[in-house]
């Protein structure tokens, strides 16, 4: 990118210019998800912590108190494991690490299902969920995420397939084993690296992941 240029939209001033293996780049920032798009209701709104938790309870945020955590930024590329890849994404929003400083995990907690609207979810290792790039987004390129893209909040996990990172997030579950989330039950690899090319579930080897 020309550094004299401010950026503009087809730029990609941010993200990974190298593509995991069979992977091919999109143009903008296509939508795709299962089911419709939630309307979101701001009295019915709550991001909730839950599960094997240190204190024994749940922990729950309202949007405005969520919007007052500590933010922080996030380049990272949506690699759909249809075989598309949309870059130029700036994520901001809260790391998964403020969400563990402030509700942490029981000892025993060994990984998390990130729940969103309708029960679509996605399981992730805790180290996957404390990575230093894992992220609770509320902005993208500056501007509050759109309802299709998962406003209020969308998870974002940069170092596996997108579809770890549910859009329209409600909770995380802290779990002691486990436990196959909605993609995962239904055709694909448990561990989602990208740069494994861990697509679906028949290339699992043993100890990926639970029985299916
Ligand atoms: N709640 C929810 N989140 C979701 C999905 C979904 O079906 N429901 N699909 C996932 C998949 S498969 C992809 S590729 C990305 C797409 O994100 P985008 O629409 O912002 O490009 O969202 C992920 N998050
Ligand atoms: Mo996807």
């Amino acid at each position: 990118m020309d550094p004299h240029r401010p950026a503009g939209k087809d730029d990609h001033p941010v993200g990974n210019d190298e593509l995991p293996p069979g992977q091919r780049k999109v143009r903008g920032w296509p939508v795709s998800h299962y089911g419709p798009v939630p309307r979101f209701r701001a009295d019915r709104w709550s991001l909730k912590v839950f599960g094997a938790t240190a204190a024994g309870g749940e922990h729950t945020w309202t949007l405005e108190e969520f919007s007052a955590l500590p933010r922080a930024t996030v380049a990272a590329d949506l690699h759909c494991a249809s075989g598309t890849t949309s870059t130029g994404h700036e994520w901001f929003g809260v790391t998964a690490r403020t969400l563990l400083d402030l509700a942490p995990p029981a000892p025993h907690a060994t990984h998390v299902m990130a729940w969103a609207e309708y029960g679509y979810s996605a399981n992730l290792r805790l180290a996957d969920f404390t990575a230093d790039g894992t992220l609770l987004a509320t902005h993208h390129n500056g501007d509050q995420l759109t309802p299709e893209h998962g406003f209020p909040v969308r998870l974002v996990v940069p170092h596996l397939y997108s579809w770890k990172g549910p859009k329209w997030l409600r909770a995380i579950e802290y779990m002691t084993t486990d436990r196959r989330g909605f993609w995962e039950e239904r055709g694909h690899h448990n561990l989602a690296d990208p740069w494994k090319e861990q697509r679906y579930t028949h290339q699992e080897e043993d100890g990926d992941g639970p029985a299916v």
